[in-house]
């Protein structure tokens, strides 16, 4: 599988299937839940709802992942996954790393060829930059995937910098 980066939005990717960092409720949120559910549309909530009154009454549990339509977005699929909040007296990095291995188990078994990932939980969840690029970066080298590509997409230059750095040094 190749790993690749684009400093970007990522409603915009043109990929089977792109990752939502959302939270447990299913319901939307902001940052990148909010810019999905707003270019995505309506429909996408209404899966959301009816995952949360079928297999996931209790929410969506902190790392992990299931799939709903992308709506009008230019990908097949959205596949919303929750990231821990960051904690400096509690290590939650199994359960960060989880996400994207629990992503990438949904997105090969729909059939996906190319998916796209947020940096998730570093906005509203505040994980650092450089701790979440690592764990991120090195969990999907590793996840033995069938993918043609993992694409991480960077909100801003800042982002997409440590990414980069990151993925030189394991990659
Ligand atoms: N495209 C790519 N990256 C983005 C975009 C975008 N359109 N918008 C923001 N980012 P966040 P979290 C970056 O807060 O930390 C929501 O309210 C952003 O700069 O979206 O996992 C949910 O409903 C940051 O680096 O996700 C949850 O309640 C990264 O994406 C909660 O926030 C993740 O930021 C989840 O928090």
């Amino acid at each position: 599988m190749k790993l690749t980066l684009v400093q970007g939005d990522i409603t915009e990717q043109r990929v089977d299937a792109i990752v939502n960092a959302a939270n447990s409720s299913l319901l939307g949120g902001g940052g990148v839940d909010g810019a999905i559910h707003r270019k995505g549309g309506p429909e996408i909530l209404e899966e959301c709802r009816a995952l949360r009154a079928s297999r996931y009454g209790g929410g969506l549990p902190v790392g992990q992942a299931v799939s709903t339509t992308a709506g009008r977005l230019p990908a097949r699929w959205v596949i919303h996954t929750v990231g821990p909040v960051y904690s400096r007296n509690e290590d939650r990095s199994h359960l960060l790393a989880s996400c994207y291995r629990e992503s990438l188990k949904v997105a090969d078994a729909l059939g996906a060829a190319t998916i796209a990932f947020p940096a998730v939980s570093t906005g509203v969840y505040r994980w650092p930059m450089d701790d979440a690029a690592r764990i991120s970066v090195t969990t999907v080298l590793r996840s033995g995937s069938n993918l043609d590509e993992a694409r991480f997409v960077l909100f801003d230059l800042a982002a997409y910098e440590v990414f980069d750095r990151v993925l030189r040094e394991f990659g």
